[in-house]
């Protein structure tokens, strides 16, 4: 397989950032968002969204599964005159649709131009002292899921992967953002508290299901990353309370305006 061959993902990253660009009227776009549990408010803040499209309508997107998660595809005009591309359907490891599947959307932003990727996501925090509501740096990944979204023989550097530059930038809007290693697991059942324990022992800070394989394709592809979580509740077993799916809804939509004012602060100096 070669990156023009026809059946390689790369080549259906291209032909949806070709109905991208064309229904959108926006030939390139500067920076790509993935807007997780909790951040989608931060589209409405960035400025003003000249093209929705269904992700049904566009190659290699499918439905997305999950509650919350919304399934469209957003250009938005940014007041400083950027393109940025909201991408409101993400495709979990989870679903089993293979990581081909999960990192599309990237590569697709990678397609249209895009030379930020800016990943967000709900997750479970280990640092007892952060909140339900906190958002939080991602500084670095240990990625559980035992696999790659890279094929072949392709050796990527993921040395600064979440940009250091970037992060630079977001604390120059908020300078009191915390940061913590990412750590992904397969999913979809939370951790147990040993495997929290053990994410800690291992380097952890913060627990999710998303994250860490995107950040690898759009370092492959060139981008530079930002990484943002949304504490929506401690991990298993840092705090007595059980986890519930509805909790972290709820969390995520009481600190929604918050944070994705702050999101949208952070993308306008990038
Ligand atoms: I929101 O506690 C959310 N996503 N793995 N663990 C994992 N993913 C999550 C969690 C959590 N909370």
């Amino acid at each position: 397989m070669t990156k023009t061959d026809s059946a390689s993902p790369f080549s259906l990253a291209e032909q949806a950032a070709e109905v991208i660009a064309r229904v959108s009227g926006v030939p390139r776009h500067d920076i790509a968002l993935t807007l997780g549990s909790g951040w989608a408010k931060a589209a409405d803040f960035l400025g003003e969204t000249t093209a929705e499209i269904p992700a049904h309508d566009i190659p290699g997107f499918s439905q997305s599964g999950v509650p919350g998660h919304t399934g469209t595809i957003r250009s938005i005009h940014m007041e400083n005159g950027k393109r940025a591309l909201v991408i409101g359907a993400r495709t979990h490891y989870y679903e089993d649709k293979g990581v081909r599947a999960v990192v599309h959307s990237v590569r697709t932003a990678a397609a249209c131009g895009a030379q930020i990727m800016v990943l967000t996501n709900g997750a479970g925090g280990i640092k007892d002292h952060w909140t339900p509501g906190t958002p939080v740096l991602i500084s670095d990944h240990i990625n559980l899921t035992a696999n790659s979204p890279l094929e072949g023989a392709t050796f990527v550097d993921l040395t600064d992967l979440y940009s250091s530059r970037l992060r630079d930038v977001a604390r120059s809007v908020d300078p009191n953002l915390d940061d913590g290693v990412y750590v992904q697991f397969r999913g979809p059942h939370y951790e147990t508290p040993a495997e929290v324990q053990m994410a800690k022992t291992l380097g952890g800070h913060i627990v999710g299901m998303s994250t860490a394989l995107e950040a690898i394709a759009a370092r492959e592809a060139g981008m530079e990353v930002l990484g943002l979580s949304l504490i929506t509740n401690l991990a298993a077993g840092i705090s007595p309370e059980p986890l519930s799916h509805q909790e972290v809804i709820d969390a995520g939509k009481s600190a929604e305006a918050v944070i994705s004012a702050l999101l949208a602060k952070i993308v306008a100096k990038l």
